[in-house]
């Protein structure tokens, strides 16, 4: 069996089979001081498409993630090449160039054998089970806007030449299947009938029958579609919801870019708000003090200000003294100059109104998707209780709907978390 865009199909690997290839790599065996011995490995994924061994023991412990032909939640049914995983170790790269300290070291790549190996992260924990269990992130969003901003800033035309980007662009446009997931789920489908949508039923199904049938709703997401589609500004991650994020008080990582494409940096905010606020309605679910967690909520609704603050302060200060690109260029426009300058301003404040509503728009479609399309989260996927889990996800519809059509009524992102309080 050949993969058309790899070449030879690689074996699945098992506990066995992983030590031979380790032992096979000398600067990954070295790594365990070239002694399996004491070494362990365990398969620990549970993401929707590969597999990840956690490999530990003499040496510094690694996650080994390999991409088969298929997703792993088909169970081998639905076929993927296997080149996502060379998209996902090029992003990495490119992040870590631009964002190191909220990267994953990569150790190795294989591309013949679909093969990562990085930095296994410990003692940081996924971020949605952390935050499922109420605890506090307080540096995330400092931590979370940075990589933001210098990674979405970075690959745009605001800091790269016109000829590297456009080289980029093309390499990341071949990742077309993994886009069409994207497409497919995030926009498509949760808005039409479709037999991958599922959702609490009875309880939503009149909701959900409505909001497929709101033509003013569905053209908003046709647009931010159209927008994801079509508008390449800069290298995003793609799928930055609170499980690509690993973290401890006081380290954060971003991982599993594997859906990296070019596109709008709002993309990319809004996905991992809407996640948070996915959590922020789950929470009355979780409540143990019959509080509803009040002080737990309130701090997600202030990480989400945060986040968007430092995203634009920083997006600011990278425009006022690292604009190397083509657009915009300093060689054109001297910010010694104070007329120049004061006009500069102007420019980034009209973009970053753009990036907001865009931000808002990508938040409240994730949000329905994760509600009623095929691809759930935790967060109520483990609410056991039907009427509570059905009384807040109507709460999500009703917020995200409410996002959706009155986008031009929010002009700031407390007017956002205002909402979120009032509807809550
Ligand atoms: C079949 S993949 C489903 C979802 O999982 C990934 O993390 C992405 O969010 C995708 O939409
Ligand atoms: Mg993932």
């Amino acid at each position: 069996m050949t993969n058309m865009t790899t070449g030879p199909v690689p074996t699945a690997f098992n506990e066995e089979t992983l030590k031979a290839y380790i032992v096979s790599q000398p600067h990954l065996f070295a790594l365990f001081k070239n002694d399996l011995s004491t070494v362990q490995i365990d398969e620990i994924g549970d993401g929707n498409l590969n597999f990840v061994f956690f490999v530990s023991g003499n040496g510094p412990a690694l996650a080994l993630k390999q991409a088969l032909p298929y997703s792993r939640i088909s169970g081998g049914k639905r076929a993927l090449t296997c080149e996502r995983l060379a998209f996902e170790t090029a992003a990495l790269r490119e992040f870590a160039r631009l964002a190191p300290q909220f990267v994953p070291i990569v150790h190795h790549f294989d591309p013949e054998q679909s093969l990562l190996a990085l930095e296994f992260l410990s003692p940081h924990i996924i971020m949605r089970k952390g935050m499922i269990d109420g605890i506090e992130y307080p540096l995330f969003a400092d931590h979370i806007s940075t990589y933001l901003a210098n990674c979405l800033y970075g690959t745009s035309d605001f800091a790269l030449s016109a000829s590297k980007k456009r080289e980029m662009v093309a390499y990341y446009a071949r990742n077309i299947e993994l886009c069409e997931i994207t497409e497919r789920l995030i926009f498509t489908e949760p808005f039409m009938d479709s037999v991958n949508n599922q959702w609490t039923s009875p309880a939503l199904d009149g909701v959900v029958a409505k909001l497929q049938s709101d033509v003013e709703l569905k053209i908003r997401v046709g647009a931010l579609k159209h927008k994801f589609l079509t508008q390449s500004d800069a290298l995003l991650h793609a799928d930055l919801h609170s499980g690509s994020v690993m973290l401890t008080s006081l380290d954060t990582k971003v991982i599993d870019p594997e859906f990296a494409i070019f596109g709008p940096m709002g993309f990319d905010i809004g996905i991992l708000i809407g996640n948070l606020l996915l959590n922020y309605f789950a929470q009355e679910a979780y409540e143990a003090t019959g509080d509803g967690r009040a002080t737990y909520r309130q701090h997600i609704l202030e990480t989400i200000e945060a986040i968007w603050t430092g995203f634009s302060k920083k997006i600011n200060e990278l425009w006022q003294n690292n604009r190397t690109g083509d657009a915009y260029s300093s060689a054109v426009f001297d910010s010694n100059d104070p007329a120049i300058r004061s006009a500069m301003d102007n420019v980034i404040a009209s973009y970053l109104e753009g990036v907001f509503h865009d931000t808002l728009g990508y938040a409240a479609v994730e949000m329905i998707r994760r509600t009623i399309g095929r691809a759930h989260t935790i967060d109520f996927d483990m609410i056991d209780d039907k009427d509570i889990r059905s009384r807040c996800e109507l709460k999500v519809l009703s917020f995200a709907t409410t996002v959706l059509k009155k986008e031009k009524e929010f002009r700031i992102m407390v007017d956002l978390t205002k909402l979120a309080k009032l509807q809550n």
